[in-house]
C-alpha cells in the first residue's frame, strides 16, 4: 500500500511552515509558523427543489461520498438517516487513509466505486473542473449520470438535506432546522464551529504555541459554556433534535479517542465532564446516530494520515470504548428527539458499521 501523505485537516497546506513573519492569535510575531486555517468549499453549488444551480432534488440521481472518519463528512451521514434519505441518496465510502492521489475507493473489492465506477474522488473533481485550485475534500456529492462532483460545501449540504430534500424525507421525519429556531440554531452553530468543531483542528495543527493555546483556550471555555447549557436541556435548540446537536456531536465523538491526544486539546477528557459525556452518549445512542460512528475509521484515520504530529503513525489502542453503551439518564430531562416524528428505522445492511468500529459493552459479572 503507497505510504499515507501528511496532509492538513482540508488537504491543504495551511497550517503548514512558512517562513513570513505574521501575528499569531496571541499578539507575538511568528517566524516560520502560521495559524492554521480552514479552505472555503470551491463548488458551492446547491440541489435544490426548484434546481436553480441546475442541480434539482431527484431520487438516485445523487451519491454522496464521505469518510467515515471526517467530522464534515459525518454531518452529512447522519442527517441523512435521520431524515430517511437512504433511498434517495446513495452513499459510497472512501478508505480511511488517502494516499498522494487523496480519498480513494480501496474499501470496494477492486478498489473501485461499485456506482461511480472510479479509483479516486479526485476523478469526480476532475469531470467537474479539470486542474482546479484546492484539494480534494469529503463530503461530496456527485451527480451519478455525469460523474461529476455537485458539491463539497458540507455547511450548505446538510442544511439543503433538511430543507430541499422534504419531497423525499421519510414519514415521521424530524425537522431538523425549524424555521422560528433558525436564528438560534445559527447562533450556537457559530459558536460551536469557531471553538468546537474547527477549533480542536486549530489546537491540533497549530505550529505555534501561541496559536495552540489560544485555541485550547477558546474550546475549552466554549466546552464549559456548553455543559452549562445542556445541564438543565436535553437538546442545544428547542426541545428536539436539531441540526446544532449533529455538529456538536460530530466532534464529542471524536474527542477522548484522537482530540484529546492526538491534537493536544485535553484540559479534561469528554468522559470526564458529565453533562457533555451523557449528552454525547444520548446521542450515541439515539437511533442515527452512533450507528453512523465507525472509531476505527476514525482512529486509523487522523493517527496515521498526520504524520507531521505524529511521525510513527502508531495508533493507540484506547481509550476503552465501552462507556459509550452505558446509561446516560438524559431522558430525565423531558426532550422529545424526534419531534412529532419517529426514529429512523434500522441501519440497510450494506451500511452497517463492522465490528472492528463499534465499542463493545464491558463485561459483567467476574
Ligand atoms: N475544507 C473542506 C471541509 C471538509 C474537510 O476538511 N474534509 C477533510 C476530511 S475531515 C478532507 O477531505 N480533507 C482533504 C484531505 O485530507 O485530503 C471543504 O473545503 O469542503
Amino acid at each position: 500500500m503507497p505510504p499515507p501523505t501528511d496532509r492538513g485537516a482540508d488537504g491543504t497546506t495551511d497550517g503548514a511552515p512558512d517562513d513570513t513573519p505574521h501575528a499569531t492569535t496571541d499578539g507575538n510575531t511568528a517566524y516560520g509558523k502560521k495559524p492554521f486555517k480552514r479552505s472555503k468549499s470551491h463548488f458551492a453549488d446547491r440541489i435544490t427543489a426548484d434546481g436553480r444551480d441546475g442541480w434539482p432534488v431527484e431520487a438516485g440521481r445523487y451519491r454522496l461520498v464521505v469518510s467515515r472518519a471526517c467530522p464534515w463528512a459525518s454531518r452529512a451521514v447522519i442527517s441523512r438517516r435521520l431524515l430517511g434519505l437512504e433511498n434517495a441518496i446513495s452513499l459510497a465510502l472512501t478508505d480511511p487513509i488517502q494516499d498522494d492521489r487523496s480519498w480513494r475507493f480501496t474499501l470496494e473489492p477492486d478498489g473501485r466505486d461499485p456506482v461511480l465506477g472510479i479509483h479516486f474522488l479526485s476523478e469526480a473533481y476532475d469531470a467537474r473542473e479539470k486542474d482546479y485550485p484546492g484539494g480534494v475534500s469529503v463530503p461530496a456529492v456527485v451527480d451519478v449520470p455525469s460523474g461529476q462532483l455537485v458539491t463539497n460545501d458540507y455547511q450548505q449540504i446538510t442544511l439543503d438535506f433538511a430543507t430541499e430534500w422534504q419531497a423525499l424525507h421519510r414519514p415521521g421525519a424530524p425537522d431538523l432546522y425549524p424555521e422560528p429556531l433558525r436564528e438560534e440554531i445559527d447562533v450556537v452553530m457559530a459558536g460551536v464551529y469557531r471553538d468546537v468543531n474547527n477549533g480542536v483542528y486549530r489546537a491540533g495543527f497549530a505550529t505555534g504555541q501561541g496559536d495552540y493555546e489560544a485555541a485550547f483556550h477558546d474550546l475549552f471555555r466554549r466546552l464549559d459554556l456548553l455543559s452549562v447549557r445542556l445541564s438543565d436541556r436535553r437538546y442545544l435548540v428547542g426541545d428536539t433534535l436539531t441540526e446544532a446537536d449533529i455538529r456538536l456531536f460530530t466532534t464529542l465523538v471524536r474527542f477522548d479517542a484522537v482530540y484529546h491526544g492526538h491534537f493536544k486539546c485535553n484540559q479534561f477528557k469528554l468522559a470526564e465532564d458529565p453533562v457533555l459525556w451523557a449528552y454525547a452518549k444520548d446521542l450515541y445512542q439515539t437511533p442515527g446516530f452512533g450507528d453512523t460512528v465507525d472509531f476505527h475509521h476514525i482512529k486509523q484515520h487522523y493517527y496515521r494520515v498526520h504524520t507531521g504530529i505524529n511521525p510513527t503513525g502508531i495508533v493507540p489502542l484506547g481509550p476503552d470504548l465501552s462507556g459509550w453503551l452505558t446509561p446516560h439518564y438524559r431522558d430525565e430531562l423531558g426532550g422529545r428527539p424526534f419531534g412529532d416524528g419517529t426514529p429512523p428505522g434500522p441501519v440497510p445492511t450494506a451500511e452497517e458499521v463492522p465490528p472492528s468500529g463499534r465499542p463493545e459493552p464491558a463485561p459483567t459479572g467476574f
